[in-house]
């Protein structure tokens, strides 16, 4: 096989090439090598796009290939005015630009223009065809040249240069100076005029439009752009004017490989490999690529630091880069590279809402471990893992200076509970490892092996899991072999599921194949970043930490059934797993924006739990329902009650007993979700069953005082500092807004005396607001308390004030734990007094330790409402880097995935102040000066929207009308977007040439 430089020696994920003269050397070539090449490459996955100037008749009536799939056959032809795909029955016309009839009468005036002003300076052209949006002057019609071989490129240069001095015109590029006048006096401001030294074209598009095209097309299938091969004959300029090919290399293609094959007689054009030797080499290059796939390549990862992490060998941090580069897919998360196994940091891999044990000690339940490759045995050995945001999948390379072993491994978000992993090992060594290890936890697991497929399942006290994983090996080269393993697990809570069970789904899993598998699952997060895009221009470093974060919170729940989010998610064994008001009022807001049946899932698991809260509050002697502090499998609370402390004292812990927020935070989270969705089904079935149920917990368990007010006694805030505490600003409001959303309900099964009950209730609980100072009192008594700024006790936040202070003096001072007051300020904007936020800020901050990761986000989120944008920067810098530098030194347990998805209400709620309503969404942006552009996509009612805000400018974009609030205006924003300016009155203001319409 011919050897190629080594920036092709690799395996790529797509290629997209020009035609005539790089794939074939002429129309009339045969192809059957060729096509067989391409439909063979698609087969093996690869995604294939050919880009030419010609029309369907000329390059599929040539090729004729009709690949199967799963890689896509795309043709880009009529000069990027057509995309084709190809498949077995045929090519099918995905998208088309067709001129109207004004733009073609301007091509026919424009080409007509272009050859009276050729003839005037004695120049005979012709016009050789007139087809779809575009026309084409031949600079040496027939006879006078005879049919020049393309490749033939130096001796047709210089027949036209000579011509086209023997007119008076310098050089191709002039020529093209004169269609271009021509075509700008006919009305065409944008024509795309090119020449491939034979002809003049001018045309509404070009090369650059199928470039784009199909960089669109890549993205949206998650095929990132540093793994695509683009391959062109003319990328160097040619007669002074840019070789065609050189359109191709739109700004979306930077990360691109380019490689030419053509004589390109200007010499090299950066960053293009200049491979020469025709279709013939280029042929070779597509045969290579085959080759590779046929082998098992591994899928490389494109290093683009906005959206890849990277380890090295990070000893120190070993189990806390596990949780970093967990892979989950709602159902499924498996932590703990492949290559490596460590006794002191186990593999670990758990199943959502499958736990074993009962009460406190009911913990996620460890499951089979199926991603062990064989590894290399020396010490010195040194671990690469590079986690690819875009698609969640780790690419993992470890060097024992002997033998390089590679592994990819993904758990598949299109089939939840499906992984697979391919690795690259030594000869006889892919065989040594079996596909599925029991857990390190000593838990007895059932195995055995059918047909060659190994299960293994284990019981948890109720229900359990069983895995089925089938493997294949077969050589690669020299001294080396691959490894590929397919797995799927299936959990039950209430029965331990059969090995049939799995094994069933694992028979489809082989018949789809690693590749296959690997390309729906980069589509489905491909699909899932549509949705969710993420920018922050001009601080690239945090951008990526926000992505780290966002899309560990995307991964989390699954869009069916019931999802129970640990507060950890399942990226550690950290609280057992237990699911706490994280989910209901972090991760959900992010969810309902961005993916809103996992939002819907999330709910769905507290539905399930009702019964089981209504029982928790009739034990309390109260109606309705009353949600568990911490809550797993059966709806139980399952908080512990004591734990040890440092001295190896016995304390008790009492948020299960009376951290009742909870309950509220429940309410909100239904009431949010419909918000953003508009799910009216929802809304008018078990959202307001769980809003009534949770008003009726408020209204029995406040008491009343004789002076006619309302008080909630012996809670505890968010605030985890100080317990027991009676009528905590944040839990009576929460309970008060609780109180008028349900009544407010339009269903027959709320009477209304319950109505009026809960809006006496409503109007009489205290909230602790001092309308002269502007402030709610944390709770009764703490303005008592011990005044106590943080900054006086500790230079650095965060810290474990308890810790450092002792939980006694802590306890008698103003010393907060985590957002409190402030955090109804984050949720519930509308029901506090108006004007607040800042005098809470400016008192609550100081105080603040931030000792619980749910805290710095929050407060960045707020300080960007008051316009404190350095505050919120670095707090929310703080909060996206909080598992990836472990500043709590907690991460090795799990990501603190209710910190992850702070980071994103920081910059929707907080700097971009969006707030999701019935009918429109409000926007008050907020950006600071040197951030170019922070831009966000999110759904509201279905509609996808997407905010582009700059320091001073604000764009909007939908796929469809939508009402957005700015400044107390409302405007109406549909697919051509709206443009707003920031005046100097510090108000958002249209600008001239909008097409905004004030509704
Ligand atoms: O829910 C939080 C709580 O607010 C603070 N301690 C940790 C819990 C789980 O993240």
């Amino acid at each position: 096989m011919l050897t190629f430089p080594a920036a092709v020696r690799r395996r790529f994920e797509a290629i997209v090439f020009d035609w005539d003269g790089t794939a074939v050397p002429d129309r009339h070539a045969d192809t059957t090598d060729l096509r067989r090449v391409l439909e063979q490459l698609c087969t093996h996955g690869m995604h294939v796009a050919i880009v030419s100037g010609t029309h369907l008749g000329n390059v599929d009536g040539q090729l004729g290939a009709r690949p199967a799939g799963p890689g896509t056959l795309l043709l880009a032809l009529n000069r990027g005015s057509e995309v084709y795909v190809v498949d077995r029955d045929g090519p099918h016309l995905l998208d088309g630009r067709v001129a109207t009839t004004a733009e073609d009468h301007a091509l026919d005036t424009a080409a007509v223009a272009a050859r009276h002003a050729f003839a005037a300076r004695g120049l005979r052209t012709e016009l050789v065809s007139t087809r779809l949006n575009r026309r084409k002057i031949d600079l040496i019609p027939e006879p006078d040249w005879h049919d020049p071989p393309k490749a033939d490129i130096d001796r047709l240069l210089d027949a036209v240069t000579a011509r086209l001095h023997a007119a008076g015109i310098e050089g191709l590029r002039e020529a093209v100076a004169i269609a271009q006048a021509s075509a700008r006096e006919a009305g065409l401001a944008d024509a795309r005029v090119t020449s491939d030294a034979k002809h003049v074209e001018i045309g509404l598009t070009d090369k650059s439009d199928s470039a784009r095209w199909l960089l669109g097309f890549l993205q949206r299938e998650g095929v990132a752009p540093g793994t695509v091969l683009i391959g062109g004959d003319e990328f160097g300029p040619l007669g002074g004017v840019p070789g065609s090919d050189s359109l191709m290399l739109v700004a979306e293609a930077a990360r691109a490989t380019v490689v030419s094959v053509g004589k390109e007689p200007a010499g090299g054009l950066d960053p293009v490999v200049l491979l020469g030797g025709g279709p013939p080499r280029f042929g070779a290059l597509l045969l290579d690529q085959l080759e590779r796939r046929r082998r098992g390549a591994l899928p490389e990862a494109d290093e683009d630091p906005a959206w890849t992490i990277a380890f090295d060998g990070d000893a120190e941090r070993e189990r806390a880069v596990h949780a970093l580069l967990t892979l989950a897919d709602g159902r499924l998360g498996t932590r703990g590279p492949s290559l490596v196994s460590s006794a002191t940091a186990p593999p670990a891999v758990y199943a959502a809402g499958l736990y074993d044990g009962e009460g406190p000690e009911t913990t996620l339940l460890a499951c089979p471990v199926w991603h062990q490759a064989p590894h290399p045995s020396t010490s010195e050995a040194t671990l690469r893992q590079v986690l690819d945001l875009r698609t969640f999948v780790v690419h993992e390379t470890s060097n024992d200076a002997a033998t390089i072993h590679r592994a990819v491994r993904l758990s598949s978000v299109t089939r939840p509970g499906a992984v697979a992993l391919r690795a690259e090992c030594a000869r006889g060594a892919g065989s040594a490892c079996p596909p599925l290890l029991a857990p390190t936890d000593g838990r007895a697991a059932e195995e055995g092996s059918t047909d060659g497929t190994a299960w293994m399942r284990i019981a948890a006290s109720e229900g359990g899991v069983t895995a089925a994983a089938s493997q294949r090996v077969y050589p690669a080269h020299r001294d080396v072999e691959v490894l590929e393993r397919l797995g799927v697990y299936a959990a039950d809570p209430v029965q331990l599921p059969a090995p049939d069970a799995a094994r069933g789904r694992l028979v489809d899993l082989e018949q789809a194949g690693f590749e296959h598998l690997f390309h729906e699952h980069r589509r489905t997060w491909a699909a899932r970043w549509e949705d969710a895009y993420l920018g922050i221009e001009g601080d690239p470093e945090l951008e990526r930490s926000a992505r780290f974060a966002l899309g560990h919170v995307l991964a989390c729940a699954p869009d069916d059934g019931e999802a129970a989010v640990g507060a950890r998610g399942l990226t550690g064994p950290a609280y057992r797993g237990h699911v706490f008001w994280d989910a209901d009022v972090f991760v959900l807001p992010v969810l309902a924006a961005t993916r809103p049946a996992a939002a819907r899932a999330i709910l769905e698991y507290r539905v399930r739990r009702l019964d089981a809260a209504r029982a928790a509050a009739g034990a309390e002697g109260h109606a309705g329902a009353r949600f568990p502090w911490e809550s797993a499998r059966t709806g139980r609370d399952v908080t512990p009650q004591s734990a040890s402390d440092r001295t190896g004292r016995v304390v008790p812990i009492r948020t299960g007993a009376l951290e009742v927020h909870v309950v509220g935070c429940v309410a909100w989270a239904a009431a949010h979700y419909v918000d953003w969705t508009g799910d009216r089904d929802f809304a008018a079935g078990a959202g307001a069953r769980l809003l009534a149920e949770t008003a009726r917990y408020w209204a029995s368990r406040a008491r009343r005082t004789p002076d006619g007010r309302a008080h909630l006694y012996g809670v505890i805030g968010p605030d985890e500092y100080h317990e027991p505490v009676d009528d905590n600003a944040f839990t009576n409001v929460l309970a008060r807004w609780n109180l008028r959303r349900a009544a407010a309900l339009d269903t027959d099964a709320i009477t209304a005396t319950e109505r009026d009950e809960w809006r006496r209730v409503a109007d009489a609980l205290v909230d602790g607001y001092d309308p002269a100072t502007g402030r709610y009192e944390q709770f009764a008594g703490f303005d008592g308390l011990e005044p106590l700024m943080i900054a006086d006790v500790s230079p650095r936040r965060p810290i474990a004030a308890d810790l450092l202070l002792g939980p006694e003096r802590v306890r008698a001072a103003q010393v907060v734990k985590q957002a409190d007051v402030l955090m109804l300020h984050h949720l519930l904007p509308g029901e506090v007094a108006a004007g607040s936020l800042t005098q809470n800020l400016d008192y609550y901050e100081p105080r603040t330790a931030h000792g619980s990761s749910l805290s710095p986000g929050v407060h960045a989120a707020l300080l960007a409402r008051a316009g404190r944008l350095d505050a919120a920067r670095e707090l929310l810098g703080l909060t996206a880097r909080i598992d990836l530098d472990d500043l709590t030194d907690t991460t090795a347990g799990g990501l603190h995935l209710a910190a992850m998805a702070s980071v994103w209400h920081a910059l929707a709620f907080g700097f971009l102040g969006i707030r999701p309503h019935a009918d429109h969404i409000e926007l008050d942006p907020r950006v600071p000066s040197d951030w170019s552009a922070l831009e966000l996509r999110f759904r509201h009612h279905g509609r996808r929207i997407t905010i582009r805000a700059e320091p001073e400018r604000l764009i909007a974009s939908a796929d469809g009308p939508v009402s957005i609030v700015i400044g107390g205006q409302r405007y109406r924003v549909d697919t051509s977007g709206l443009r707003l300016m920031l005046r100097g009155s510090g108000h958002w203001r249209p600008t001239a040439q909008l097409n905004e319409e004030a509704v």
